[in-house]
């Protein structure tokens, strides 16, 4: 593989996790979320550096390439951006119980998806390796309930101003990790209907929209919210 697009994504990723946390918000309600949008393009980055160095990839028997530190990277980047929706959701109101059990829900759901995405990556039986990739959507839809079902109610609950950037930024995060699955399908994981080179500078790309877009975008509707949120503040 072209080494290109990996030391590309490392480069992008290591300056938009500077870029997130010096233009981020300093201010204590959106302060949290800073954080973690900026600990997100950062762990990306290490993962690209690896790939860049070829550590963690693995050529499966059929002929398709499994990058671990894409699904190490995944694994832990997608967790804290739910948990900056569910904590978005419960804005300073939850019982620690229940925001702690929606955490945990969504995060399993999603960790699982990551991790049976990976075992029908490494799959050769094709059988086996669409059994697994449907394990994996099941999850994600599990994941996708509990966005725009009960954590959605629960933002609306936090008014009309909340309740309305928590709604933008699932309604960005579902469109753009919808086009994982496609790509693992169309790629050399699934139907060979595109090249490994073609599949790396897509993901490169949805990472970039999931990550660094993201940020900016979700701070900015966070922003907002809670400025009309708290006007005496
Ligand atoms: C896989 C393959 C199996 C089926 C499904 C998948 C979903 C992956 C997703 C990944 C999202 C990654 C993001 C990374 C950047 O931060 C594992 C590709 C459902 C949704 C958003």
């Amino acid at each position: 593989m072209d080494q290109t697009a990996f030391t590309i994504g490392f480069t992008i990723m290591s300056l938009a996790s500077l870029a997130i946390y010096a233009t981020g918000s300093k201010a204590p309600p959106a302060r949290h979320h800073t954080l973690l949008h900026a600990a997100v393009p950062f762990i990306a980055a290490t993962a690209y550096l690896a790939m860049a160095f070829g550590i963690g990839t693995l050529a499966t028997p059929d002929g398709a390439a499994t990058y671990l530190a894409r699904y190490a990277d995944w694994s832990v980047t997608t967790p804290i951006l739910l948990a900056s929706l569910v904590l978005t959701a419960f804005h300073e109101r939850g019982r620690t119980g229940e925001v702690g059990g929606y955490l945990t829900a969504i995060i399993v759901l999603d960790v699982l998806m990551i991790a049976t995405g990976l075992v029908s990556s490494l799959a050769t039986a094709p059988v086996v390796k669409w059994v697994w990739y449907l394990w994996s959507c099941v999850a994600f839809v599990g994941v996708l309930y509990l966005l725009w079902g009960p954590l959605r109610a629960l933002a609306a609950q936090r008014g009309a101003a909340l309740s309305t950037a928590y709604r933008k930024n699932i309604a960005f995060l579902t469109v753009v990790w919808f086009l994982y699955p496609v790509v693992f399908l169309i790629g050399p994981e699934g139907l060979r209907i595109i090249t490994d080179p073609a599949s790396v500078w897509a993901i490169l790309v949805m990472d970039v929209v999931a990550k660094v877009v993201y940020a900016f975008y979700a701070a900015r509707n966070l922003d907002t919210a809670l400025r009309e949120h708290a006007p005496a503040a």
